[in-house]
């Protein structure tokens, strides 16, 4: 099944509101969406009618109260570090998701790169990123989402640990963002009001999962809800808990905040690129003789074709547990 046959299985309908960041009463009001509310302290799965775990929501670790330590000095490094990083006289970078500074840094392979690099920056902005690399409250935070796929998504883990373990040894000089964590880049959400519109993160494996982890000070009812437009979904992601979604391919944007608000977030990730170059043996596209690139066109298609089947059903993951 393509994947877009199989996102018409779970979808109803689709609406068009572009560059718009939403109020949740607005989304309440059209009683278009379902609220998936936070009465649990445990993770929600999100699984389409046969059962297969395409997305989840991961709370902090039971029993640590620890953990929110982290996730509160996490949100404090990102305020601090953002006029680090942006010179408050010069205009922000545009991108695409929203009207806030963003941060990115990992490994990445697309967009016309001859080989899979880690990206570039400034020696300032190297110095700064690295100290947040090590410092534990990130690691926990990347460690903690990193083995929720794991747990929730074991084939599609085993896939990328797998790739990245082919990456690491095509390319032995590249350093991961994090020890604890499979995915090979990240972006800082520099807020302080991190709310996105609606989009997609086209460059992500299209199967992937993309870890978003809520940081910040803001009222969790009442705002910074993950809107899952193409599920009518609009979740609720207390700071210190992530969402694992699909999001090259589910098209997600945030609620807007009350006054006074902060909110930021970690998403962690990996581009499609480095798994394609990964199968093409390291030759980029551009340099492969017309026979070598219908081949590896003709097994790409094939790879999506197999894609789904690396989300688990409902009923695998209980009889592992
Ligand atoms: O902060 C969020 O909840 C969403 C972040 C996101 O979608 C992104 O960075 O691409
Ligand atoms: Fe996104």
């Amino acid at each position: 099944m393509s994947w877009r046959s199989w996102l018409e299985r779970i979808h109803f309908g689709s609406f068009e509101f572009f560059g718009q960041t939403w109020r949740i009463c607005k989304c309440l009001n059209l009683r278009w969406a379902h609220i998936l509310t936070n009465r649990t302290s445990g993770p929600t799965l999100i699984a389409d009618t046969n059962g297969r775990v395409f997305a989840s929501r991961i709370p902090p670790p039971a029993g640590d109260p620890t953990y929110h330590r982290s996730a509160e000095e996490a949100a404090q490094i990102l305020e601090e570090y953002r006029p680090l990083f942006f010179n408050e006289n010069k205009p922000l970078p545009q991108h695409r998701r929203g009207d806030f500074p963003v941060k990115a840094m990992g490994i990445s392979y697309g967009g016309g790169q001859e080989e899979a690099k880690e990206l570039y920056q400034s020696s300032k902005d190297q110095e700064l990123l690295n100290r947040i690399r090590d410092m534990a409250c990130f690691q926990r935070l990347a460690g903690h989402a990193s083995s929720a796929f794991l747990t929730w998504a074991p084939r599609l883990f085993s896939f990328y640990q797998t790739y990245m373990k082919k990456l690491q040894e095509m390319i032995p000089s590249l350093s991961f963002n994090f020890w604890n964590s499979v995915f090979a880049c990240c972006t800082l959400n520099l807020g302080p009001t991190t709310t996105t519109v609606e989009h997609v993160d086209h460059m992500n494996y299209v199967y992937g999962w993309c870890a978003i982890t809520a940081l910040g000070n803001f009222d969790f009812r009442l705002g910074g809800h993950l809107v899952l437009w193409d599920l009518k979904l609009v979740v609720e992601v207390p700071p210190g808990w992530t969402m694992m979604i699909p999001s090259a391919f589910l098209r997600h944007s945030n609620t807007s905040l009350q006054p006074g608000e902060t909110r930021f977030s970690l998403t962690q990730y990996t581009a499609a690129g480095l798994f394609r170059i990964l199968d093409d043996g390291g030759v980029p596209r551009t340099k492969m003789t017309p026979e070598q690139l219908a081949h590896a066109e003709r097994e790409q298609i094939q790879q999506i074709t197999n894609a789904l089947n690396k989300y688990c059903t409902l009923d695998e993951l209980l009889a592992q547990a």
